[in-house]
This record gives structure tokens, sequence and C-alpha cells, in this order.
């Protein structure tokens, strides 16, 4: 081949990009390749193997790697090919008649990889465009064989392989992973029996009661049409005045108002099947469900200044955190808990429990645990997997069944219907991702991309040609729950439909101060972004029926007097079972109070204390964080004392925004020099201004009071989350800073 290339009229003084041989070609190891699925299962990412961002990932068999390795493509060694399998011996220059002379149509090869090209976009999805998806397993405690038949809670430690997307609902597929938005919360479970998604959010309720209004409320959402701005934020007057003409939404507002709406990570956060469910067991006697995930890690939020300004330094923010954690071996998990409770009960609430915009609070019915997801594989492609998966709430499985929701009943039809958009046609269910390790065996045929290549000539049910196959599976396969249906048909709503406040009520009073007072700042910063005056008054009479102190907040941040509350539509509502909820707030969701995979920032110049910098990133590393070196700049730094250091990040390359909390170090000669950067004052301030925690050794207590901050709260009393530390005293320092981080913020700090 070399001879045959070297013959080729090759332009002399302008040879192809690595030489007639190959010369600047890169050699052989200097690429990477990606660590053989078929093998072990870790996957490829320069992180993989540094302890600055943790441990590396132990190798381990996910059960979904064994399905998919039939289609995983590995190029390393092999040599470049066109769709057609033909070698390609240039990859670089067009077909040409003569070096200076015109393309030639008939290169088969550059057309086919231009049109290839053309198509690689899809229409992103039209809601939840932005997510992030990972691998994991889902492990059962003990059977469920009582309430269900469903697959994966029939025995004790039993595995059902999952696939997961977390998303952000407004935004398009490029936005930002932080804006005020509710977080999609889906996971596909390829049970034994076919596949079931659980296509739930982070908050448990919905703004809407019917599907009939879900196309209004997204295109209220969405960027506005007239000049398609703003992207991914509610702060515009579309979705306000949708909203204070929808009471029915105000419930969800509030969730979506709270600190719940800017999750610090995908991994710490609920996730809620939202609507009620059934389970139904082998004798098809029935119960009502909800489902609740909850995080090992606690339940935690970023505060709205931090998420606007990390929008700006890390819009993937949310992805990167969710792909580092897998990669060094991290794996976040969440326990599944389900709320049961029968018909019979569900009559006597005061509230209807088909209504997707109430809870059933925990305090009514508790949250019985029963299982555990843990994720522990990112995928291959991003494309492949996390785009092309196609979540439906319609994908049940024996055991589980729909209820008479109607907001479910519109989900049933849309999410298998815009897949037919959206993946091209009505075989999506075999694009690897999306095919369940159950098998698959039916008489529907033909269509767009059809993988499947189906034997004989039967594609019809009764046969006798095939001895009748495939046959009706009877009772082993999905029976629906025999729910009786006897009325009128009607367009309307069940009476408890019109109460909205109630729950809109529990939910504000059930929240600690701060969480109080950050609804507040989100109501008015929303709304102080709505043009329209009566958008806004039409909101603030809406609140006056939810808190009295909250509508007056609002109205006094936005300049504006007290409008009359709005008109309720029950004049004498039920009367609710209770209005006090704890598990409501987020304090209720502390995690398991280590600080496992946090970031935390140990701020490095020349001539600090060395020794003392290596022995906290030691103490850190141990307690599972992630201990990051940053400087005015990356590269070496040479420490007073100690071994060299170096600089893994700067502070104009990772902003205080992406750290969870700071030390400052100790070493006169590197306190200077840091006093000397001006991004060092805005790095410490924004960590107060955060609730974070700062650890100050030695002499660096002179860091702090030069970025103005206090070491006491405004009462006087000290701030639980600036520790000043004596180098001498640098382990008891360690521990409390520990301890304090592992708090996650200290909100007492805050002032508005
Ligand atoms: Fe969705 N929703 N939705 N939704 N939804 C979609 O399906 C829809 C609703 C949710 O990561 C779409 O494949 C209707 C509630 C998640 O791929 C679409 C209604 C809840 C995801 C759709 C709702 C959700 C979607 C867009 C009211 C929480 C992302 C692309 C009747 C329980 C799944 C797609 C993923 C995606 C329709 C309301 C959660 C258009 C009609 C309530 C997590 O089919």
């Amino acid at each position: 081949i070399n001879s045959t290339v070297a013959a080729m009229p090759y332009n002399p003084t302008k040879p192809a990009e690595y030489g007639h041989d190959n010369a600047r070609a890169p050699s052989e190891g200097a690429h990477h390749p990606p660590a053989s699925a078929l093998v072990g299962a870790s996957t490829l990412a320069e992180t993989n193997h540094s302890d600055k961002t943790g441990r590396a990932a132990t190798a381990g068999r996910n059960p979904t790697v064994d399905p998919l390795d039939r289609v995983r493509v590995d190029a390393t060694g092999q040599p470049l090919t066109t769709n057609q399998g033909v070698g390609v011996a240039d990859n670089q220059n067009s077909l040409k008649a003569g070096l200076r002379g015109p393309a030639l149509l008939k290169d088969f090869i550059l057309r086919e990889k231009l049109t290839h090209f053309d198509h690689e976009r899809i229409p992103e999805r039209v809601v939840h465009a932005r997510g992030s998806g990972a691998h994991g397993i889902f492990e059962c405690y003990e059977p469920l064989t009582k309430l269900t038949r469903a697959a994966p809670f029939q025995e004790a430690g039993k595995i059902t392989p999952v696939f997961v997307r977390f998303s952000t609902v407004a935004g398009e597929r490029g936005s930002k992973d932080t804006p005020r938005d509710v977080r999609g919360f889906a996971v596909k479970f390829y049970t034994d029996e076919g596949n079931w998604d659980l296509v739930g959010n982070n908050m448990p309720v919905f703004f809407i009661q019917d599907a009939m209004k879900f196309p209004d409320l997204v295109h209220a959402v969405k960027p506005e049409p007239h000049h398609a701005m703003p992207q991914a934020a509610s702060a515009h007057n579309t979705f306000w005045d949708f909203i204070g003409l929808m009471p029915e939404s105000i419930h969800t507002i509030m969730w979506l108002m709270s600190d719940r709406a800017i999750p610090r990570s995908f991994r710490m956060m609920q996730g809620f099947g939202v609507h009620t469910f059934r389970f139904v067991n082998a004798e098809g006697a029935s119960v009502f469900v909800k489902f609740h995930w909850n995080p090992i890690l606690g339940t935690h939020s970023l505060v709205w200044d931090e998420a606007v300004k990390i929008g700006g330094a890390d819009p993937d923010f949310n992805r990167r955190d969710l792909w580092d954690a897998i990669e060094a071996g991290e794996y976040p998990s969440w326990e599944l808990g389900v709320q049961i409770f029968s018909e019979e009960d569900a009559e006597k609430y005061s509230f209807d429990v088909l209504d997707s915009t109430k809870i059933v609070p925990e305090e009514l019915v508790p949250v019985t645990p029963i299982g555990r997801m843990t994720l522990n594989r990112n995928p291959d492609n991003f494309f492949a997997e996390t785009e092309q998966v196609a979540f439906c709430s319609a994908h049940v499985v024996p055991g589980i069944d729909f209820t008479n929701d109607p907001l479910l009943a519109g989900r049933i039809h849309s999410y298998v219907d815009t897949q037919l958009s959206r993946l091209g046609g009505p075989n999506f269910h075999e694009i690897p991702i999306n095919a369940p390790i159950a098998p698959v065996q039916n008489n529907q045929r033909d269509g767009m991309h059809r993988q499947a290549i189906h034997r004989g000539s039967v594609s019809y049910e009764p046969n006798s040609l095939a001895g009748g196959c495939p046959f009706q599976t009877g009772v082993a396969g999905y029976v629906p729950f025999p729910e009786p249906v006897h009325q009128d048909e009607v367009r309307g709503k069940p009476e408890k439909f019109a109460e909205h406040f109630n729950q809109a009520t529990l939910f504000y009073e059930s929240q600690s101060a701060p969480e109080q007072a950050h609804i507040a700042a989100a109501f008015r910063f929303e709304l102080s972004k709505c043009t329209v005056p009566a958008i806004r008054e039409r909101m603030v009479s809406m609140l006056r029926n939810v808190s009295e102190s909250l509508a007056a907040q609002v109205a006094q941040g936005l300049g504006m007097a007290l409008p009359e509350p709005m008109p309720r539509a029950l004049a004498n509502p039920p009367a609710p079972e209770i209005t006090r909820s704890p598990a409501l707030s987020l304090l209720a969701r502390p995690g398991d109070g280590g600080i496992r995979t946090r970031k935390i920032a140990l701020l490095v110049a020349d001539g600090v204390d060395g020794e003392a910098v290596a022995s906290i990133q030691a103490a850190l590393l141990a307690a599972g964080a992630v201990p990051r070196l940053v400087g005015s700049r990356i590269g070496p730094v040479k420490p007073a004392t100690g071994d060299a250091l170096d600089a893994d990040a700067s502070m104009e390359n990772e902003p205080s925004v992406l750290f969870d909390a700071l030390v400052l170090p100790a070493g006169e000669a590197g306190i200077a020099a840091l006093a000397r950067d001006g991004h060092t004052a805005e790095f410490i301030k924004d960590q107060y201004r955060h609730g974070k925690t700062i650890l100050a050794l030695g002499a660096s207590r002179s860091l702090l009071d030069g970025a103005g901050i206090p070491v006491t709260l405004v009462d006087g009393s000290p701030d639980p989350g600036i520790l000043v530390g004596a180098e001498e005293s640098l382990t008891s320092s360690v521990k409390a800073f520990i301890e304090a981080v592992a708090r996650h913020r200290h909100p007492e700090r805050e002032t508005d």
C-alpha cells in the first residue's frame, strides 16, 4: 500500500496532513484506546485515575453491559472504512480531476461522509431536552409478593438493570444545567417481564391536573415565540401570565420557587412518580402506590446567586458532577420508597389522590423503603444512549397499573407519539438502549429502520401455519386491573380538584426560615422580570391565599400595594388533615452526614505552608472528598515548607461557585501573594455569600479581613461555618472543618 500511495501524484510541496510516509502520524500508543467493554467495566476518562477527583472506578460488571456489548464499537487497531465496510485510503482529500481541478461527483466516499454528517442531528425532546444519563442496578430489599407481582420486587436481593436520565424541562438541549426548573428523574427498569419506565420528576406534584392543559403550560414557559427569549427560564411574562390564571398550579409553583428547583447535584435530589399508581398482586388484588426516590447523599440545593454564576462558569455543572462521580467509583444511590394505601382510605382524604397537584403527606401515609438503586456506569456514547433513550409512561409490566389520574392518561399517549417524530418511526424500541432484555415476539412488521429479520410466512394471529405462535400468554402476561367504569361521558373535574391552596400553604409552612426566605426572594426575582403589572398583581393576589406573610414580602419586594386575595373556587374547602409536614423541608434530608465527593478548594501560592496543605489534602481525600489545589494560575507552586505542590485549578478557570468549601493556607509569603491577586477576595466572598464552610489557617485570617468577611453572625455569636485554626492544632481544625462541610451550608449567616 505504501508504495502505491507514494506513487500517487501528490503535490510535492503540499503533502497530505501526515506526510507521504505517515511520518507525522501519531505514534502507536500516543492515542488512548477505550477500556474494552468486553473485558472490564471501567470506562475511559482522563480523571479516572486521578486522586484529585476521587478514586479510580472499581471494575465490576453491570448487567446491562452484556446485552449492549453486541453493538458496542471499538476502533482500536482497526482501519477506517465507509459505512459499507470499504477501506478508506485517504481521509484528507476529496477526489479531483487533477490537483487543481474540479471535485468529482463520483466521489462516493466524500458524499457518504457529508450526507451522514448533514443528518447527524435529530429533533430534541419537546420538553426535557437537556439531560444526562447513567446505567445502574436496582436491588430489591424484601419480596413484595403480597402487594405486587412486578418482577423487580419478587425476591430479596433481586437485581434489575436500569438506565436513568435526569433532565431540566424548559431549556433547549444546549442550555445550562442550573436554571430554576423542575428536574426530570426517569428510570427504565429492564425487568425479566419487559421494560417498566418510571418517568418521574424531582418534585412530587405537577402544575396542572389534566393533560388537556400540557401544551398550554409548555408554550407559556418556553422562550416567547416572537423573539425566542428567555432561554431556560420561567422568569418572563408568558409563564406568569398563564400561572396567574391557573390557580391549580400554585402548589407546584411553591416547589418551583423553593431551592428544590436548583439542585446541587443530580445525585442529591429526590425523585417522585408524581401520580398515584396501582400495585396488583398475582391474585389480581390492587392497592394504590406512590413512588419516592430518596438519595443516600441527602437532598441538597444551590442558592440562587450561586446557580446564576455557575451557569456561566460551568453550564455542564450537574452533568459533569454525575459523570465524574461515576468515573471515580463514587456510585450515587437512592432508596426506592412506596406509600401504600387502599381505595377506601383514599376516599376519606381531604384531597383527591387522582389529582397530580397534591401529595399524600408522609405523616398520613409513611414512606416504606423497598429497594436501592445504584448508578455504576457512564454511557459509552451520549447520543446512542442518553439521547436515543425513549421513556414512556405507558411502559408498565405485570403488577404495575395506572389509575384514572387524567394527567397520567394523556402521558400514556404522549410519550410513544413523540418518539415517532423524534426517533423517526415505530421501531425505536429496537434501538439498543431501548430494547428490553425480555424477549420480544409479535406480528408487528416493517417500518423505518427495522432491525429484526423476521422469518417465515406468518405475521398474523390466529394462525395454524406457525402452530399458533407467538401465542397469547393469558394471565401470565399483562392483565389490566378490572376497575369498574359506569358513568356518563363528561368534560369536567371532581369536586376536590377545585381546592388549590391547602397544600401550597402546607408546603410553605413546613419550610425552615431560610427556605421560606428563599421562596420569597425567588418570587420577587421572577415577578420582577414580568413587565406587565397586572401579571404581578394577579400572582400576589393568589399568594394571599397561600400565606399572608409571603404575599406581603413579595409585594414589598416588588414595590406594590397588596391586592385583594384571589377568589377561591371552593367557598368551603375541606379542612386539611395536617398543617405541618417536616418531611417537606430540606432540613429533613441531610443524607448520611459524610462529605464524600464534596469539592473543596485549597488556595495555594508560592510561600504557603506546604506541609499543612498536604496534610489537609490527605485528610479530605481520606474522608472521600475531592480537594483541589487552586492557585492564581495552574502549575507548580513552591511552598515554604514541604514538597512542591501542583495547582491543578486556577481561581479563573474554576471560580468559587464550583466548590463546596474553602481552605485558606498558612504561610506568610503565600498569604501575601494571594492577597495581591484580586480574584482571592472575590473567591472568598462568594464562598461566604453562599453559606459555605471556610477554614482559615494561621495568619490567613487576614485574607478574610481583607475581603470584609466577619467571623461572627449579625447577633455576635460565632459563625459555625467560619473556622479559624492555628497550625499547631491542625488535626482538630480539619476535623471541625469536615463536620461543618457535612452540614452542606450555613444559612444562619444569610442576610438578604
Ligand atoms: Fe413528560 N413528556 N409529560 N412529564 N416527561 C416528555 O417525552 C408529557 C409529565 C417527564 O429523560 C416527552 O420523550 C405530557 C409529568 C420526564 O427522556 C413528552 C404530560 C412528569 C421526561 C412528554 C407530561 C413528566 C418527560 C418529551 C402531561 C413527572 C423526560 C420527550 C399530560 C411525573 C424523559 C419525551 C427523558 C418527557 C409529555 C407531564 C416527566 C412530550 C403530555 C407529570 C422526566 O412525551
